[in-house]
């Protein structure tokens, strides 16, 4: 049945008094979630260089090696395809869920609060506004320890704010950037911001000797993307919508991979230059952005102090750090990088986390234009992470898990403080 405003209107009503289901149609339904599997080194080949002409099948999320999924989001006519295109590889198919759309529908009915604009919950899917009111919160009742810098605007206009937490703001410490979100669609990554400057700002063994804020100061920016992350959420439609908002005058098509759009090494790999790909057209230029050029400037104008840059992101179970344009090499200092990435590994895992795959972004697939490369390659800034969260979910992490994992993630952010503190700290 499609989804008519009369449909919606009902259930939001709940007019019979018990609970009415409908289903609604959208662009996923009969969309089947595949999953192929190379299980020797032979297949890796073809799990890399997998794809469709016709664009019709998305790529949800690439393979690492041996044992990592290749995840396909595939249309009824292009099922055939791909178990062809499994068949004549050796790749072993799991066709994972028949209709992808009744997931997004599913979900989004379990959550009627994610439309309610200022309700707040730690361990939930909020809204932007309902972040920014936390955060105006906390400012609030923490002035001390807690401040808000306004950055600018997004492409619709609204209103980005950094999160400065800091015990000794004078003192010049080494800062911690972490930003989230630039992809609108993975929800998990904003809501583990969010979590943290939480746990930051009112734990009271924060600003204890040794706490996580003895030394270190952490400069977070919870949703990069605020205009695509509303976009994601105004229906099961939009539900997996990636990019920016943006649009330019020459093109019917809107947005731009924030996360192909930085100004390093440009569109050298990994980037679609057609302004409508769905996942990663690069833009006209780099910073074409307005919240890449954001997020850069704040890279730029704290490249003294900031010495870890962490980029929240879904899914996966990755800790991948420079070079992300390239896999023929590394930086000069990855084994300083690969290092720190498996003690933050080893410190979620011991939370009762999963532990991380850590490697160079590039090993996994290049892709050019990533915030990760700027902030080690053009603000040399010392280390650099893309932090995949989550596994097994794709892009939908259930709501109810997330008082289980943001913890045990945030565990790991613990440790890149200690570290950041031991090396950099005054
Ligand atoms: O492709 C991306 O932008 C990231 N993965 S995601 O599934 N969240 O889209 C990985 C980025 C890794 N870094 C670079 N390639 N620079
Ligand atoms: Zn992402």
């Amino acid at each position: 049945m499609k989804c008519t405003v009369m449909a919606r209107f009902l259930i939001v009503l709940g007019i019979f008094g018990f609970i009415f289901q409908v289903h609604c149609s959208n662009q996923y339904d009969n969309h089947t979630l595949v999953r192929l599997h190379p299980t020797l080194p032979v297949h890796l080949n073809a799990v890399k260089t997998f794809q469709d002409p016709s664009l019709e099948v998305s790529v949800l999320k690439e393979s690492r090696g041996v044992n990592d999924t290749l995840d396909l989001l595939v249309p009824p006519n292009k099922l055939g395809f791909v178990h062809d295109y499994a068949k004549s590889n050796g790749l072993t198919l799991e066709e994972k869920q028949r209709n992808y759309g009744r997931t997004l529908e599913d979900e989004s009915q379990r959550l009627p609060r994610r439309r309610v604009l200022r309700s707040f919950n730690i361990f939930g899917y909020n809204s932007f506004g309902a972040i920014q009111g936390y955060l105006e919160e906390l400012a609030h009742k923490f002035p001390n320890l807690v401040q808000l810098q306004e950055l600018g605007k997004s492409f619709e206009g609204r209103t980005m704010k950094l999160v400065k937490i800091s015990s000794q703001p004078e003192a010049g410490n080494p800062v911690i950037f972490v930003d989230a979100g630039i992809h609108s669609r993975e929800w998990v990554a904003p809501a583990m911001a969010t979590y943290l400057i939480s746990r930051l700002a009112t734990d009271s063994d924060s600003m204890q000797i040794g706490g996580i804020l003895d030394g270190v100061d952490w400069y977070i920016l919870p949703v990069v993307n605020p205009d695509g992350y509303e976009y994601s959420r105004s229906s099961a439609n939009k539900r997996l919508w990636r990019k920016t908002r943006s649009k330019t005058t020459n093109s019917r098509c809107y947005g731009v991979d924030g996360n192909r759009n930085y100004g390093f090494k440009w569109a050298v790999s990994g980037v679609s230059n057609d302004p409508c790909h769905a996942e990663t057209f690069a833009g006209n230029k780099a910073f074409s952005e307005p919240e890449t050029r954001m997020v850069s400037s704040v890279m730029l104008d704290n490249k003294q102090r900031i010495k870890l840059y962490v980029s929240l992101h879904s899914y996966g179970q990755y800790l991948v750090y420079p070079w992300g344009y390239t896999g023929d090499y590394l930086p000069k200092q990855w084994k300083k990088l690969d290092n720190m990435g498996k003690a933050v590994s080893v410190a979620v895992q011991r939370a009762g986390g999963k532990p991380f795959k850590v490697m160079s972004a590039g090993k996994w697939y290049p892709a050019a234009g990533g915030s990760d490369d700027f902030a080690y390659g053009a603000a040399g800034i010392p280390y650099s992470y893309t932090m995949e969260l989550t596994e097994g979910y794709e892009f939908t992490f259930p709501e109810s898990l997330l008082s289980k994992t943001l913890p045990q993630v945030y565990e790991g952010f613990k440790e890149f403080g200690k570290r950041i503190k031991k090396e950099f700290g005054r």
